[in-house]
């Protein structure tokens, strides 16, 4: 503060002149003027409101006035305060604006760029054909039933009246698995423990698992030791379905043939039953199902060649019978009271047949190219 202003006189006072007090008022104008961006305006505020400022060290200079002089001189200070004040504000306001201005250019969203570059994934065409399969005999009430993969050979092979010299218990059919030390068999065998070489075992484990009626639809994995060709994989996939009841006959294992084939080719879709072995059912057949593209037309018909079926007019699906009463026995059920029939085939030959897939080999390769036109079901 100034030493005592003798004359009182606030003129004499350096800080209070008036060219002094617009001098300081200017200075912080064009300081808040020349301020280019919110930070450079935070400084200048500071050196021009802050307590050490010129005008706050004259507003000080105030206080040592004789009381007649001190309304001039603070109406004097009181202006050029609000005057700088005022385009402080006013700065800042602009400033603001045109940083916020700056930020939405800036961080601007394009909203007509690609948004996915990572395509989504899709389940492989294999599995939702095995569970469309399956959605079939669940809408009629049928159960989903597992079994392992890797599987006692007495589920495989024994429970299902596999004799023990049966070629298909042989190892250039299964795969069988080492026990844990590498040993083998007693009698120098196999360990007893196989790759399910089909998902028939499921049927064994649902009859000892559930007390009879049992409606049992099984889709899995399967293993044989095939070479990978255009229609063998040695990994592969089969869907099985079991219905074990009073009074079962041929009769219904044949309509629920045709239900499936109906519900997934359409309503005029019918299925052939032909001869065949199995151990595990008695009778047993082949089941066919007329082509799904000549519809059988192309039989005895060389203006219409049908290349699906060769212009035989069926298809192999798979295999099917009743259910052996050895295998219910060996599964603690009684067959004088109970019966059942059986049937499972393969997924990957269907998934062939049914899009004209050439090579089996394109189902396991994990190429996009050949998944993606099957469509995006997740
Ligand atoms: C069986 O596996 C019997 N368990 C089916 C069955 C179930 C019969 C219930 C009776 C009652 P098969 O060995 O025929 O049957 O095989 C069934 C289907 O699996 C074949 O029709 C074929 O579509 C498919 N398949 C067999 N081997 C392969 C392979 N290496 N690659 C791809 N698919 C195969």
């Amino acid at each position: 503060m100034s030493a005592p202003n003798k004359s009182y006189d606030p003129v004499e006072v350096e800080a209070l002149k008036p060219e002094e007090i617009e001098r300081m008022r200017d200075e912080a104008l064009a300081a808040f003027a020349a301020a280019g961006d919110l930070d450079t305006l935070q400084e200048a505020k500071v050196a021009h409101t802050g307590g050490a400022s010129p005008l706050a060290l004259a507003n000080r200079e105030i206080g040592a006035l004789p009381p007649h002089a001190k309304a001039a001189a603070g109406k004097l200070v009181g202006q050029a305060r609000g005057a700088v004040n005022k385009a402080l504000a006013t700065r800042q306001t602009e400033l603001e604006a045109e940083r916020d201005a700056r930020v939405l250019v800036e961080e601007a969203v394009d909203v007509t760029l690609p948004h996915d570059r990572v395509p989504a994934g899709a389940r492989h065409p294999l599995t939702t054909m095995m569970e469309r399969v399956a959605d079939v005999f669940v809408s009629m009430g049928y159960e989903v039933a597992e079994g392992p993969e890797v599987e006692a050979e007495w589920f495989n092979f024994d429970a299902l009246n596999f004799g023990p010299d049966h070629p298909a218990r042989q190892m250039q059919d299964t795969f069988f698995v080492q026990g844990a030390d590498g040993t083998k068999d007693s009698d120098g065998g196999e360990s007893g423990v196989v790759l399910r070489t089909h998902t028939s075992p499921v049927q064994a484990r649902a009859l000892l698992d559930r007390k009879a009626p049992v409606y049992i639809v099984c889709p899995g994995r399967v293993y044989r030791t095939d070479e990978l060709d255009a229609t063998h994989t040695p990994v592969f996939h089969q869907i099985e379905l079991l219905a074990v009841d009073e009074g079962l006959t041929m009769a219904d294992l044949k309509g629920t043939l045709d239900h499936m084939v109906q519900s997934l080719f359409g309503a005029d879709m019918k299925t052939r039953l032909r001869p065949n072995f199995f151990p595990f059912t008695e009778p047993s057949a082949e089941m066919d199902m007329l082509c799904y593209v000549c519809r059988g037309d192309s039989v005895g018909n060389p203006d219409r060649p049908c290349r699906t079926c060769s212009s035989e007019g069926w298809i192999e699906l798979g295999g099917c019978g009743m259910v052996n009463p050895r295998v219910l026995t060996a599964c603690g059920v009684d067959p004088e009271k109970y019966s059942g029939f059986a049937f499972g085939f393969g997924i990957e030959r269907m998934l062939m047949f049914r899009h004209n897939v050439e090579d089996m080999r394109d189902m396991v390769e994990g190429d996009v190219r050949f998944t993606r036109p099957f469509g995006m079901e997740i």
